[in-house]
């Protein structure tokens, strides 16, 4: 068995375990319930860097989403999310780019607001992060036709979504501005890889 150091509202822990439900190996992982943020965390025993997710196999420790969904799209080689060659792979890697990028900024967004004390939080920051989530939204739908395939790219497209429905609700209409990526997410959410990972109502 692999070990997954987990949270269940982490959408980068949320992209390896849709990845590696689509991919089929979803059983082979045990999540282990992990807080970052505790002063009493152990995730420093697995992961220096003090994140989820981290992924611990026979051949070792793999931190980071990508590295993760790197590994386990190679565990079973009847199915593949990350094409080896060709136009499918560029497509998979540009889009899985822009949609990491936003979660990553995201999640910034989301520790400068609600982890920081009160005095000390930047609107600046703020603002910018907002922009970068924004812009990738826009480039994402300009190339909605790339998300067709379930592959790296649409599985953090969607988890990039359902992040945004997380946590900015209010603050960030993205079907209004993004509707080809409504359409898309309307219809993958239905997934049951995406079903079975759905984040507790913050
Ligand atoms: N680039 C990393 C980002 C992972 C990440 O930011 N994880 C967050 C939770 S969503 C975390 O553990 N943050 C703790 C920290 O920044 O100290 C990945 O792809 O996995």
């Amino acid at each position: 068995m692999m070990k997954l150091r987990y949270s269940p509202t982490s959408p980068f822990v949320r992209k390896v375990l849709v990845f590696a439900d689509e991919v089929g190996v979803v059983d082979r992982i045990d999540r282990v319930n992990t807080d970052v943020w505790s002063t009493s965390t152990d995730i420093f025993k697995d992961n220096p860097l003090g994140k989820v997710p981290a992924l611990v196999t026979n051949d070792g420790v793999f931190v980071g989403s990508f590295a993760c969904c790197d590994y386990l799209d190679r565990q079973n080689g009847a199915r593949r999310l990350i094409p080896d060659t060709g136009a499918a792979r560029w497509r998979a890697m540009q889009v899985h780019g822009l949609a990491d990028g936003a979660m990553e900024a995201a999640v910034a967004y989301v520790i400068e607001a609600l982890r920081r004390p009160q005095d000390y939080v930047y609107q600046g920051n703020l603002d910018r992060q907002l922009d970068k989530i924004a812009r990738a939204a826009d480039a994402l739908e300009a190339r909605a036709g790339d998300l067709a395939e379930v592959d790296l790219g649409s599985v953090t497209t969607a988890c990039t979504l359902g992040y945004l429905d997380l946590r900015f609700k209010e603050k960030f209409d993205w079907r209004a501005r993004a509707p080809k990526l409504a359409a898309f997410y309307a219809q993958f959410a239905k997934r049951p890889s995406m079903q079975k990972t759905a984040p507790p109502p913050s």
